[in-house]
């Protein structure tokens, strides 16, 4: 990448590829906003990125969905999955692939996979006798099941079933795994999940049913077609199939994943049942699960279908509020890993405090003096004049920035930059622009000026990776014109590159508020 010294690296992210039973809902699209700043900003530094995301188009699940509207597995899904791919348009998101379970390359490597376990000794067949919980897709032991029998996520009674089954011997990779989680204590993130996946293996794992005969809406065992390929196998195999495994060029290049970003939900498949299936393989693990809490709505988790609970549509909230709002707020309100509650209330206020006054007031502030001071044009850069505060300033949040991201904590990451906003425009009022024209000292006004337009424009660099249309909004007004992208990160973020003489674009606020801090009315 042009203007980039730096060593170039190399980052592969995942999000886990949803069901398309019913359309997706804000959590969904929590993840993946949240793998797209990580993306971006990967991309942004010049590091070679590969961002996957999917569906999951298999299993009993979507074929009960598909017979209760009385279509095809395929004629039901298809819609959901253009739906998909629509609200990730809407919200700009940057994969560089799309898998679909249901696609020839996928499920050609699966059954491969399959079948090179079960020559192997690693899959043999087996009778599984169980509790088992279909919107999960999964056998619960009673000691895991609520009272009176209850899925634990759905709280929905758990169905006894009994099946011919092929097993993988997950039981073999208890030790090693652990012994992987020991030496590599970023494998699980964070670490309260790590400590919950070390606690679930040392109560030691048992074999794992890898294939059901109760349906057929799913890869077929190669060897023994009666049985279909259990879900699971099938979902988590898509991060290496979407690649090429075993000898794609993408597969050499990428594998293995930098990180798979998760909803805790599905940590032990990720944390547990995937990394043992790369051992039984032969391939590298990822480097890091990370496991992400939940959007709560009044205290429970958002469901596809909870019956009587509020579903968020994403596409309206984008409608109401514009895409960058939406990423903001689901990047920045919710302390990474932890559980958050969702609520356009909170929405809105993050919009009138965070967006509206801090952000737009900066730049309304600044072109308006640029405008009113200096002839609406931006001073030449102060050299010896600036005090040099601000570039200071703004180079310490890049590096927390860095900091941050490298821990794939957002919303510490906006912090940053919202503390380097505030610095601003504290700094304005500090040096009180008005009051140096008054007395009549030009070359500290240009020098202020100056240093608040470029920390702005440094704002829309650092903003980059997480907003996808206001840091050219912002270098729009400071008059760098529709062209303007910085080459890289670092190359953005050097000090002094807005060229005095531009004329500044004053034409509205960035955010206008919304009135009442109350949801607008429709
Ligand atoms: O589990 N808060 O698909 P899924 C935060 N197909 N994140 C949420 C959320 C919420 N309230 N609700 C959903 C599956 N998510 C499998 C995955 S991967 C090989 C197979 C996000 O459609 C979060 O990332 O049920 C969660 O893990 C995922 O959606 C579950 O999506």
């Amino acid at each position: 990448m042009p203007g980039s010294s730096a060593a170039r690296g190399r980052f592969y992210i995942t999000t886990p590829i949803y069901y398309p039973n019913d359309r997706l809902h804000i959590g969904h699209t929590y993840t993946t906003v949240a793998a797209d700043a990580l993306a971006r900003y990967h991309r942004l530094r010049g590091d070679d990125t590969w961002f996957l995301t999917g569906t999951d188009e298999h299993g009993q699940k979507i074929e009960r969905a598909a017979r209760k509207a009385g279509k095809e597995p395929l004629e039901y899904i298809d819609p959901i999955v253009e739906a998909t791919k629509e609200l990730w348009r809407r919200l700009h998101i940057s994969y560089d692939d799309f898998i679909r379970t249901t696609e020839p390359r996928h499920e050609r490597r699966v059954q491969q996979i399959f079948q090179r376990l079960y020559e192997q000794g690693d899959i043999y067949k087996g009778v599984y006798e169980g509790l088992y919980c279909t919107a999960c897709e999964a056998y619960y032991t009673e000691a895991e099941l609520l009272d009176g029998g209850r899925c634990p996520v759905h709280e929905a009674p758990v169905e006894r079933l009994q099946e011919e089954s092929y097993f993988f011997r997950l039981s073999k990779y208890a030790q090693p795994l652990l012994e992987h989680i020991e030496r590599h204590p970023e494998f699980v993130q964070p670490p309260s999940r790590r400590n919950e996946v070390v606690a679930f293996i040392r109560q030691g794992l048992q074999d794992l049913s890898v294939s059901r005969t109760s349906f057929r809406w799913g890869i077929p065992v190669p060897f023994d077609p009666d049985h279909v390929i259990y879900v699971w196998i099938d979902a988590l195999a898509n991060y290496i199939t979407a690649l090429g495994w075993p000898d794609g060029e993408l597969y050499r290049r990428f594998w293995p994943a930098d990180v798979h970003l998760i909803g805790k939900d599905i940590l032990r498949f990720h944390a547990i049942i995937w990394p043992a299936l790369l051992m039984a393989l032969g391939e590298p693990l990822p480097r890091c699960v990370y496991g992400h809490g939940w959007l709560l709505i009044d205290g429970g988790k958002i469901g596809k279908s909870r019956a009587g609970g509020q579903v968020i549509d994403p596409v309206q909230l984008i409608d109401k509020y514009g895409v960058d709002p939406v990423r903001y707020f689901l990047l920045r309100e919710v302390p990474f890993g932890d559980d958050g509650s969702y609520s356009e209330e909170a929405l809105v206020r993050r919009f009138n405090a965070d967006l509206a006054n801090d952000l737009g007031n900066l730049a309304w502030r600044t072109t308006g003096m640029i405008q009113r001071f200096l002839d609406g044009r931006i001073p030449e850069p102060p050299g010896a004049a600036s005090d040099g505060v601000l570039a200071a300033a703004a180079r310490a949040t890049a590096e927390r920035v860095e900091r941050a991201m490298a821990g794939f904590d957002l919303p510490a990451a906006l912090q940053a930059i919202w503390d380097l906003i505030g610095r601003a425009n504290k700094y304005i009022d500090e040096q009180a622009p008005w009051a140096l024209r008054r007395a009549g000292d030009r070359e500290r006004l240009e020098a202020v000026l100056y240093d608040v337009a470029e920390t702005a424009r440094v704002v829309g660099v650092l903003l980059s990776p997480f907003l996808v249309e206001t840091p050219q909004r912002l270098w729009s007004q400071l008059g760098l014109g529709p062209e303007y992208r910085p080459a890289s990160w670092q190359q953005g973020l050097a000090w002094g590159q807005l060229p005095g003489g531009a004329r500044v674009v004053r034409d509205q606020p960035l955010f206008p508020r919304i009135p009442g801090d109350e949801p607008a009315r429709e």
